[in-house]
């Protein structure tokens, strides 16, 4: 296979500039900033951005990229009641519900139960232009729900898995003409077959450290592949149980609204936000001399991919480069690109992937039906003035 062939001669030709990396994994193909390598400013971003907006917020500046994983204290953070504080040593974790064993498992517990590591990039299903920084990577380590739950002995009558952090407040909940005022937790669930697959996993640190109070300490759930909602944070309670779980998170807050045309007929859809959508998007561009680089970002489910293609002004698409050492299932996905012979003006540029499928990242116009703005994986233009 072409792609096969291509994937290995990238890996050979880094290798080689690079050497290997601590544990056999390749290193970085693209340096953060080379000396001489200055920044292109996006002249369509806003002046002044605001990283972080609020204690409990941060955004990622997506331009400070510098390695296949996100910095801890740079990994984008929001959830929607604040964060609360865990104590990791009176910590347990409830199995409840339709398990044989229900359980109260403690962090040292977890640990002895496996330290695997997953590469896993995320997203919110929020993120979109102009910043696209609720976006990263994480190394994750922790336990794969799957041994977890088989540990507890999950019911033949299980059919949905429950999630729920520590982090709670007040909701209002509209029945017909009713309205109830109730505190409630922030609640997700996975079917059966997502949450036995093997894929979800609990995590306890990131990026080699113990989680941070941002990032849920002391144990959230990864789902890799999925939006950012799924990975419930300060994860202290699952519950198996036979009924769709119809929170608010899961069944009212995130949903997309989209038309469909089936058989020549709109038909107007609501859906759930599950696994993320083909997506890449320009991270930033450098000047080293006369030359320029383009380096952006792939976030999806897993699939494996095709190409990325980075477009200039009117040109034609032209493939850019993978980074080997984003080469990871779930990981999101680095690429460059060598952008020559830039003339003085403005340009835009735009990156567009393509995965084994044949799936081809969506313009803004072929979204057009999609009405709610959560799941925008358009491909997404950048400006920028080359002086
Ligand atoms: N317990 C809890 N988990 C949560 C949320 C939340 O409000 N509460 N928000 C979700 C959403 S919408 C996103 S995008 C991610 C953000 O994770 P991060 O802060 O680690 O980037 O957490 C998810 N997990
Ligand atoms: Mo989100």
């Amino acid at each position: 296979m072409k792609n096969e062939s291509t994937r290995r001669n990238l890996l050979k030709g880094s290798l080689a500039l690079a050497g290997l990396g601590l544990l056999g994994i390749p290193e970085w193909a693209l340096p953060v900033l080379a000396q001489g390598e200055t920044l292109v400013p996006f002249t369509d971003l806003p002046e002044n951005i605001n990283f972080t907006p609020a204690v409990d917020r941060r955004v990622f500046d997506v331009r400070k990229i510098d390695g296949p994983f996100t910095p801890s204290d740079q990994f984008f953070t929001t959830q929607h009641y604040g964060h609360p504080v865990v104590d990791g040593a009176s910590f347990r974790l409830k199995v409840s519900g339709l398990v044989d064993q229900p359980k109260a498992i403690s962090l040292d517990e977890l640990r002895r139960m496996g330290s695997t590591e997953l590469a896993a990039g995320f997203e919110c299903s929020g993120n979109r232009r102009p910043l696209q920084g609720l976006s990263g990577n994480g190394r994750w380590t922790g336990v794969p729900l799957k041994k977890v739950l088989d540990s507890a002995g999950v019911k033949d009558a299980a059919r949905e898995f429950v999630f729920f952090g520590a982090d709670h407040g007040e909701e209002e909940i509209e029945w017909r003409a009713q309205k109830f005022t109730l505190d409630q937790q922030f609640g997700r669930s996975l079917t059966r077959e997502k949450a036995l697959s093997g894929d979800p996993f609990l995590a306890y640190a990131l990026n080699g450290e113990p989680l941070t109070r941002h990032q849920g300490f002391p144990l959230r759930l990864i789902v890799p592949g999925w939006y950012g909602v799924a990975n419930v944070k300060w994860l202290s309670q699952i519950h198996v149980q036979e009924d769709a779980y119809l929170g608010k998170y899961q069944a009212r807050w995130y949903r997309t609204l989209k038309g469909e045309t089936i058989d020549g007929e709109v038909k107007w859809k609501e859906t759930a936000i599950t696994h993320m959508q083909l997506k890449s998007f320009i991270a930033r561009v450098t000047r080293d001399g006369n030359g320029h680089k383009v380096v952006g970002v792939v976030l999806n489910d897993g699939t494996p991919l095709r190409s990325v293609e980075v477009r200039v002004d009117d040109g034609p698409w032209q493939r850019a480069t993978m980074d080997p050492a984003t080469n990871k299932k779930f990981s999101w996905k680095l690429f460059s690109y060598a952008w020559n012979g830039a003339t003085p003006g403005e340009h835009t540029l735009v990156s567009r992937v393509t995965d084994a499928n044949g799936n081809v990242q969506p313009t803004t116009e072929d979204l057009e039906s999609k009405k709610s703005f959560l799941e925008d994986n358009s491909q997404h233009p950048r400006k920028v003035r080359v002086s």
